[in-house]
């Protein structure tokens, strides 16, 4: 699917005005479907490695994905719409340092109300245009049962005492992510929001890619890109992923395993 400027820019307008936008069924189900079969070695290694209480709170999963094979998919990573609404919020000259996944399974809890980035300048208090984005989409279906993302719109542009508050007023309600397979999100990462418990024997992962202004470093991320990888793909995807770390084969860029512990401002 295409964007037309106008359609791109109105759902880069809704990011800027609520902190996000769906582009519903953009990514053909059998490829979301090959993806959640692919998916469920690299979560079962990762609950062999971390147990019941992993990084991002009880039976919830934070999974990095390799960058290869249908990980490496340009069908997303190059994606027409995707990328005409992050440029339009973060700059035809951003960068794409994260490719990773959030599953909650059975036992998972409500997590803390939370921000996914600091401020810019946090002694500040000063709100500014977006600079760190997370383009989400789901493996499987999300309903109320298996433990749909809560997000208060608005409350990115707000402090996060003032979006607290007025969460906890009910003046700004807690809005759950219903997305069907294909649909994909891109959120402003300073909304408040939390993950809630899946109450369903199935795994609910989404997939995360995250998306900077040039000049914002994340060093709690990165894209490991072997070079056979790297050479294949569109000159656009490329470019997105240049400060990536490259490396001479998948099995080198394949470890260390990363992972990423502090994630609530
Ligand atoms: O349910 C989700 O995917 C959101 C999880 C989340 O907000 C986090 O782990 O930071």
């Amino acid at each position: 699917m295409k964007l037309t400027p106008q359609q791109a820019r109105a759902h880069a307008d809704e990011v800027r005005a609520t902190s996000v936008t769906v582009l519903r069924g953009l990514i053909p189900v059998e490829t979301i479907d090959a993806w959640n079969a692919a998916f469920q070695p690299l979560l079962a290694a990762s609950i062999d490695r971390e147990g019941d209480n992993p990084n991002r709170g009880a039976h919830r999963y934070y999974v990095t994905l390799p960058f290869q094979g249908l990980w490496a998919d340009a069908g997303i990573v190059d994606n027409d719409a995707i990328l005409a609404v992050v440029e339009d919020l973060v700059g035809a000259d951003g960068v794409l340092c994260q490719l990773a996944s959030d599953t909650p399974l059975l036992g998972s809890e409500h997590q803390e109300l939370h921000r996914d980035t600091q401020l810019l300048f946090p002694e500040s208090g000063v709100e500014t245009p977006p600079y760190q984005l997370a383009v989400n989409f789901p493996l499987v279906d999300v309903t109320d049962d298996n433990g749909p993302m809560e997000y208060a719109p608005g409350t990115h542009m707000l402090s996060k005492a003032d979006g607290m508050a007025r969460v906890a007023s009910g003046e700004i309600p807690l809005v759950r992510a219903h997305m069907a397979r294909g649909d994909v999100m891109v959120r402003d990462v300073r909304h408040i929001h939390r993950g809630t418990p899946n109450r369903t024997g199935a795994p609910r992962p989404m997939v995360v890619l995250g998306y900077s202004r040039r000049w914002l470093h994340r060093p709690e991320v990165s894209i490991r890109v072997p070079a056979d990888v790297l050479v294949a793909l569109p000159e656009r995807a490329r470019r997105w992923l240049r400060f990536n770390p490259v490396f001479e084969s998948a099995a080198e860029a394949s470890r260390p395993e990363e992972t990423y512990r502090a994630f609530a401002y």
